[in-house]
């Protein structure tokens, strides 16, 4: 099992994309409020909640998934996993329901180009989202 270092350190090298600020987070380098964690996926607070609940899942090792639309056929083990983490952390820290959320490229809004699924939740959400 790999630990986030050297998660981080492949993730680095990977050379798919610039770093992130999730680099940081994954080598350590920034504290996290980590929520869950294993040998692929991080889950953490977001910095900037917009739910009483706002948790991010991402891959440990970005391997080209700088936004959705750069997955590959090889990765739909990794993407179901990554969903399987955040229904995980949804039902437990939202009972009562909750959303998940992968903004992809300009137009939908991403900021971070490291994959990473928002779990929302918390209050009663509004639809649709602007
Ligand atoms: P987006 O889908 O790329 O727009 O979301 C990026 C999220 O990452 C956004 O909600 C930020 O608040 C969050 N975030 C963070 O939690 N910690 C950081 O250091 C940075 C961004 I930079």
């Amino acid at each position: 099992a790999k630990d986030a270092a050297a998660a981080y350190k492949s993730s680095d090298a990977d050379g798919a994309g610039p770093a992130t600020a999730f680099d940081n987070i994954l080598s350590g380098k920034w504290p996290s409020d980590k929520v869950y964690e294993d040998d692929t996926a991080l889950a953490f607070r977001d910095i900037n909640p917009q739910a009483p609940v706002h948790v991010l899942v991402i891959p440990k090792i970005r391997d080209g998934l700088t936004k959705l639309s750069c997955a590959r056929e090889d990765q739909e083990a990794l993407l179901g996993h990554l969903v399987y983490v955040a229904q995980s952390v949804g039902k437990k820290e939202c009972p009562e329901g909750f959303r998940l959320v992968i903004n992809d490229g300009e137009h939908g809004a991403q900021s971070v180009y490291h994959l990473h699924i928002h779990v929302l939740g918390g209050r009663q959400l509004g639809w649709p989202p602007g």
